[in-house]
């Protein structure tokens, strides 16, 4: 009994002695980086197909920037793909890098580091706090800014010189709607590269709003009070459509709508986001009657990454 006892403690040391000398093997590759795949993959970027590439998505999977779930692209190839490239373009905002989308030299240097094996990102927000500068228990430092807007495919924005926007109310916009939606506006041209002004010009209107109800003529009919609440367009287009059958309020009042909430909702679509994960964000998929929202740092965040800007 005792010998057995003796040699199955000796057996648990020798097991911890092997696995602690395996888990330093891995995270410091004997001084090796374990990441060496990375340097012969430098330069690349979407539309290509290096060997390796597999292994990038790999590692971006291993820590929460990639999920291949439900998608027709294929995460066992050496496609750069599109989901690749945004995975890419996180990872780089994450770690204060340009935003890029390129496997560039500095991207490659962060990615080599050594590393904790925990996923920045976790069901798809971040065990990171976000805008704080932290120091990891390797001693390495890098803002964690981990978030998690989306951009309509083939990433539609507003060409770079096309700053400035110009909206328009058409008729039957209901007065009350101006004020918010203008505010809506303030709110986004304060956060990112953008300017806006009202225009009575609807011919000259880069963007224009207005009220419609049931089929409006633009294969999206409206659907009487509830569900669909409004919507808008990707850029450059510029409709943006109220449904005039919902209780829209202004501000948080019982049972309505807020206009200028959904505003900043549709406003972040015409400028080319798509929905969020982040459930503070005002593109996250979820908006209840009653209540106010404002722009959260991921939406702003979207915006720069989108424009690079
Ligand atoms: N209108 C949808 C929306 O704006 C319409 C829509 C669905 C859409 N998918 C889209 C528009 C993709 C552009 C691109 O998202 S909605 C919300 C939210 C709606 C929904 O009336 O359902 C908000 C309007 F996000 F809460 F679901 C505003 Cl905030
Ligand atoms: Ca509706
Ligand atoms: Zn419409
Ligand atoms: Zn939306």
């Amino acid at each position: 009994m005792a010998s057995k006892v003796i040699s199955f403690f000796s057996f648990s040391l020798i097991a911890l002695y092997l696995l602690s000398q395996s888990a330093l093997a891995d995270s410091h590759g004997n001084g090796q980086s374990p990441f060496g795949f990375l340097n012969h993959l430098q330069g690349c970027h979407k539309g290509e197909k290096v060997k390796g590439i597999q292994e990038l998505k790999k590692y971006l999977e291993k820590f929460g920037y990639l999920n291949y779930n439900n998608t027709s692209a294929n995460q066992d190839d050496d496609d750069f793909d599109e989901l690749l490239e945004s995975a890419l373009k996180t990872y780089q905002l994450n770690y204060n890098l340009n935003i890029t989308g390129v496997l560039d030299a500095k991207t490659v240097s962060q990615m080599s580091l050594s590393r904790c094996a925990l996923a920045d990102i976790v069901n798809g927000s971040t065990r990171m706090q976000s805008g704080k500068k932290r120091v990891d228990h390797h001693g390495s430092s890098h803002f964690h800014t981990v978030s998690h807007f989306t951009f309509f495919g083939g990433n539609p924005k507003w060409p770079s010189t096309k700053y400035h926007l110009s909206y328009a109310f058409l008729a039957g916009t209901r007065v009350d709607a101006v004020t918010p939606v203008g505010r809506a506006f303030a709110a986004w041209a304060a956060n990112t590269h953008f300017t806006f002004s009202w225009t009575r010009n609807i011919s000259e209107a880069d963007i224009t709003i207005s009220f419609e109800s049931g089929d409006h003529g633009d294969g999206y009919p409206f659907d009487g009070p509830g569900a669909t609440l409004a919507h808008a367009y990707a850029p450059t287009d510029g409709r943006f459509h109220y449904d005039a059958e919902e209780n829209w309020s202004v501000g948080a009042s019982p049972g309505a709508f807020d206009l200028e909430t959904l505003a900043l909702h549709e406003i972040g679509h015409l400028l080319g986001l798509h929905h969020s994960s982040v459930e503070g964000a005002i593109m996250f998929p979820t908006f209840s009657a009653g209540e106010t929202k404002g722009l959260h740092e991921d939406d702003i965040q979207g915006i720069r990454t989108l424009y690079n800007a």
